[in-house]
């Protein structure tokens, strides 16, 4: 650790961090598999998400939700990305895709694909996103027919694709959203991290909390948390892995937790493995990261991200990129209709599936419908993001 934020580390293969990872890889995995945090939903004689569920969330701060999207559901999400991803433009700027046709998503006010160099940690010891990334995570040097470019991102997913629309109004996940955060739970963002093999780069360890830190009733669950559905193996290498329990503990030290650990590999931290359908649960404020995808395996993650109610009302903050923000009742009220309508878009490709009941906007549910005018008003959601 030469000042603190960097590793001193030389250069190194993907080859060489894979075999660094072999040791970590095995004992986390084993913790990780015995933790008794995974399982289908359930629910109780109360028609709640069951108790034990909730217990084990809060006790290690994620949870995975085994089979919660079906085979068809999973392969029209698949095939929905790959589609988009052979529209991105070429590199960041280009106006055009890989295919020289004009580019997917200029018109948009934020750019839907994040790019980063392979294998890079574009964010690890930098000011970036309020500068809650502390340490840089080791950077192997990609192979060299390696691209310039990954894309390992994209932003806004709702107005990126029906089907990502459709898994969001999923009953199940909004039930497990009610139960962690109450009735009236609030979005905030749905994006998603792509990590190609070989490609995909890090993201170094953070919490993703920002205000309520020292609030005086600050508890385990005053930022939110985040779904984490996988489209692919989420495996120990191309996978989040968090340090359980640490949701709990108020803002850590992630400097001291690399120093101590002697390397970007926290000890008693645990990967947060899932099948291809499996969706996480994974609280905001628990210190979490990924490693370079050194492996032969893609990950696809589409994350959706809910804050309890009364923790944003009435916040005004900077998000990530530095601009402030006020969340109002208004401002809440518009972002939640979001919700509404992956409700009614679900219940028009599902209609034999019950639909979800989400109370804040439950007399006006029947009006809410997805159609072409609301597609239109969907463009640029994403701007009233909001970010604690
Ligand atoms: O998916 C990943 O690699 C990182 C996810 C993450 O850090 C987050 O959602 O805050």
């Amino acid at each position: 650790m030469a000042d603190g934020n960097t590793l001193e580390a030389p250069a190194i293969t993907a080859a060489q961090h894979a075999e660094a990872m072999r040791d970590y890889i095995r004992e986390g995995e084993a913790i990780a598999r015995s933790l008794g945090n995974r399982g289908p939903i359930r629910y109780g004689d109360d028609g709640k998400l069951h108790a034990e569920i909730l217990s084990a969330y809060w006790r290690h701060g994620f949870y995975v939700f085994e089979n919660v999207i079906s085979p068809d559901e999973l392969a029209e999400l698949r095939r929905d990305v790959d589609e988009l991803l052979e529209r991105a433009p070429a590199t960041p700027d280009s106006e055009h895709d890989k295919h020289g046709r004009p580019a997917f998503g200029r018109d948009f006010a934020k750019p839907p694909f994040r790019y980063a160099k392979p294998l890079s940690d574009p964010l690890g010891g930098t000011t970036k996103n309020k500068g809650r990334h502390p340490v840089k995570m080791l950077d192997p040097t990609p192979n060299q027919d390696a691209p310039v470019w990954t894309i390992n991102g994209l932003d806004g997913n709702l107005q990126l694709l029906d089907s990502c629309l459709r898994l969001y109004g999923h009953p199940g996940l909004l039930s497990i959203a009610a139960a962690i955060n109450g009735a009236d739970f609030v979005p905030y963002n749905e994006v998603a991290f792509i990590k190609e093999p070989g490609l995909g780069p890090s993201v170094a360890w953070h919490q993703d909390g920002t205000t309520h830190w020292d609030a005086p009733d600050w508890d385990a669950g005053a930022h939110g948390f985040n779904f984490m559905a996988q489209l692919y193996p989420s495996t120990p290498s191309n996978c989040v892995w968090t340090l359980p329990g640490s949701h709990k503990l108020g803002k850590g030290d992630i400097k001291r937790l690399v120093a101590e650990s002697g390397s970007e590999r926290i000890e008693g931290a645990v990967p947060m493995v899932c099948e291809p359908g499996d969706v996480m649960v994974l609280n905001r404020q628990a210190v979490h990261g990924s490693f370079a995808n050194t492996s032969a395996d893609r990950r696809i993650t589409l994350n959706a991200g809910f804050f309890p109610r009364h923790r944003v009302l009435n916040v005004t903050t900077e998000k990530l990129d530095g601009v402030t923000h006020t969340y109002d009742a208004e401002r809440i009220y518009k972002r939640s209709r979001i919700i509404a309508l992956g409700i009614d878009a679900r219940r028009q490709r599902f209609p034999d599936e019950p639909s979800f009941v989400y109370e804040p906007l439950a007399a006006e549910q029947d009006r809410i419908v997805w159609n072409e005018a609301a597609r239109a008003e969907l463009k640029d959601y994403n701007l009233l993001d909001m970010y604690i």
